[in-house]
């Protein structure tokens, strides 16, 4: 069902606030990934508060939805996310990439409660949600596997083995969102290794594909709503974002990949959100 106008300025709203929780952090512990992270918050936002089935107060149900960050280095957002919903106390963010914390630079799924899969090598996340997808049809469970990779990250060879697979078990249980920001770690993806028509390529592989606008909630949540009904095929949505977006100087910057917020930076990010520390 579409979302009301309402909702989606409730979500919106959510969005904003996360963007302000995330430069906090950033600047204060000097370390982490502000690029990648800004660019996939209203697709978490989106999963986590309107889509899926998890319950952090029953979150072993075999039939939850699963959500995989195959683009493990946006932790940061994932892990704010997390706590809004309650996995584990906001105050435990601080701790974020410190030795001994549950909140590595990567997700780690043996210690933070809430995070389904460590992942951090590239290509990873993907192949193992195609081995849940499969395990979600063999069990005829009803839920839905959702990953969500890089652009840069589908450069990697494994990626394609997995969508191989995907697509011979004819796994439409299996949602691939990829976070088309035209980015990656040392340049734009047209000049490290261009991925030439996306759409084409994952039609090619045998998958159903949609695209969306990853920033605009309403049509992000259709596009979802479309993918479940899909049949006979995995699910590729390609959602078009930016890299850094919300923060004009790190909108489309690879050198906002991972780099530590100084403090001039860090005042002008927080006015452009209307935020606080
Ligand atoms: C197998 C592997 N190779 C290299 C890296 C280092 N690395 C981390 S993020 C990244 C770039 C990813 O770019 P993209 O997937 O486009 O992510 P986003 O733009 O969404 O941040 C690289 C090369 C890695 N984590 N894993
Ligand atoms: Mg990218």
């Amino acid at each position: 069902m579409s979302l009301t106008p309402d909702r989606v300025k409730f979500l919106e709203q959510k969005c904003r606030q996360f963007r302000i929780d995330l430069i906090n952090l950033l600047h204060d512990i000097q370390t982490g990934h502000p690029g990648g992270s800004l660019s996939c918050t209203e697709i978490l936002t989106t999963l986590y508060f309107e889509k899926m089935n998890i319950n952090p107060k029953n979150f072993k149900s075999a039939d939850r939805d699963r959500f995989i960050l195959s683009k493990g280095h946006a932790a940061p957002m994932l892990y704010i996310i997390l706590a809004e919903m309650g996995f584990f106390p906001k105050e435990e963010l601080k701790s974020l990439r410190q030795i001994n914390s549950r909140l590595q630079g990567h997700p780690c799924a043996e210690k933070t409660p809430g995070v389904e899969l460590s992942t951090g090598p590239l290509g990873l996340g993907i192949s193992a949600a195609v081995g849940m997808a499969a395990v979600a049809k063999a069990d005829k469970t009803e839920n839905f596997i959702y990953a969500l990779m890089g652009d840069g990250e589908i450069q990697e060879g494994i990626v394609w083995e997995a969508a191989m697979a995907a697509s011979k078990y004819k796994l439409d249980n299996l949602i691939a969102i990829i976070d088309n920001n035209g980015v990656q770690l040392d340049g734009t993806i047209e000049e490290i290794m261009p991925l030439g028509i996306l759409k084409d390529k994952w039609q090619a592989f045998g998958w159903h594909v949609l695209e969306s606008d990853g920033h605009d909630i309403k049509e992000f949540s259709n596009t979802i709503d479309a993918a479940k009904l899909l049949k006979h095929k995995p699910i590729a949505i390609i959602a078009h974002t930016i890299k850094g977006k919300g923060i004009s100087f790190m909108e489309g910057k690879n050198e906002w990949h991972g780099k530590a917020i100084g403090d001039e930076e860090y005042a002008k990010a927080l006015s452009e959100l209307g935020g606080e520390h």
